[in-house]
């Protein structure tokens, strides 16, 4: 039971009239660093919850609807995803799901914000709990300069793991980012993005959906999943690959990654990958 007298942590989405509420046991962190302002609080059901700039990241219970769904289809839709990289995702949360296939190589995640990560460590241990892992790489950088410099062909999943597209995200949501990411990759190269809300950010994905489509991406898919701690709670993640088509994996090759989920499965990668879009209204 809750006290009567408790306080409250909301994300208001003022465009749609929308806010969602977590009640607070502490404030354990408030950090303002050179990009960003952070907050970690203790909530009394879910968990410790991560917000930037006023804006949910996380919480302990219902992460890893996201994590999963941002990783294992991208993964999954490429034959041999040895070189992963992941612009963004400081938490480690997505990282922590790439390195639970035995296919990867190299697992390199790139963050502006070391902070994300330093607060992550402390109060999201479960997540950082393969950093140590040889195949992992910390880079504390621009994802957009980073991205630049790689070897074109040199990457065979990238992952976007982004905060919304306002402040220092919002590169990465542009054109010229996505034409830097399939010059990247290799051939059967697979790019997602965390795509923000089906039902509040249509336009947004349309967008996203073009960039691909531009910067020449040969099949494009915008998969929903349920997400309670953000906006609407229906998120999506729009992948992208070069050459081929984007197809859930077949039951052995599903069974032969031998990974441990919550949520994901290969049948959910078939009914996420029938989600329409055409009849949601453009926000
Ligand atoms: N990435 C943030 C997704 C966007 C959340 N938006 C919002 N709450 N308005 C989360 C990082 C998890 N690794």
């Amino acid at each position: 039971m809750l006290p009567t007298q408790h306080e409250w942590f909301s994300e208001v989405y003022q465009p749609d009239g929308v806010a969602i509420s977590w009640t607070i046991e502490a404030h354990l962190a408030h950090e303002v660093t050179d990009y960003q302002t952070i907050d970690v609080y203790q909530t009394s059901h879910w968990g410790n919850l991560m917000v930037i700039d006023g804006f949910v990241m996380l919480t302990t219970r219902d992460n890893f609807l996201y994590h999963e769904m941002l990783t294992h289809p991208a993964l999954l839709s490429h034959n041999n995803p040895k070189n992963v990289l992941i612009i963004g995702g400081g938490d480690c949360g997505t990282l922590k799901e790439v390195l639970a296939h035995q296919a990867v190589v190299s697992a390199v995640q790139v963050e502006i914000d070391e902070q994300v990560t330093r607060l992550s460590e402390r109060f999201f241990p479960e997540l950082c709990e393969r950093n140590h892992d040889p195949r992992a790489q910390l880079i504390f950088d621009d994802g957009l300069a980073h991205i630049q410099s790689l070897e074109p062909g040199s990457v065979d999943v990238i992952i976007v793991d982004s905060t919304d597209p306002i402040g220092p995200a919002e590169g990465l949501f542009g054109p010229e980012f996505v034409k830097d990411c399939y010059r990247a990759l290799g051939q059967g190269g697979v790019l997602v993005q965390q795509s923000e809300s089906p039902l509040l950010h249509r336009s947004l994905i349309q967008g996203i959906r073009d960039n691909m489509q531009n910067a020449g991406f040969s099949d494009i898919r915008t998969l929903g999943f349920p997400q309670p701690c953000y906006p609407s709670g229906w998120w999506s993640a729009t992948l992208a690959i070069k050459d081929g088509q984007l197809q859930a994996p077949s039951t052995e090759r599903f069974e032969a990654a031998e990974l441990t989920t919550k949520y994901y499965n290969r049948e959910v990668h078939v009914g996420a990958l029938a989600t329409q879009l055409d009849p949601i209204e453009r926000s």
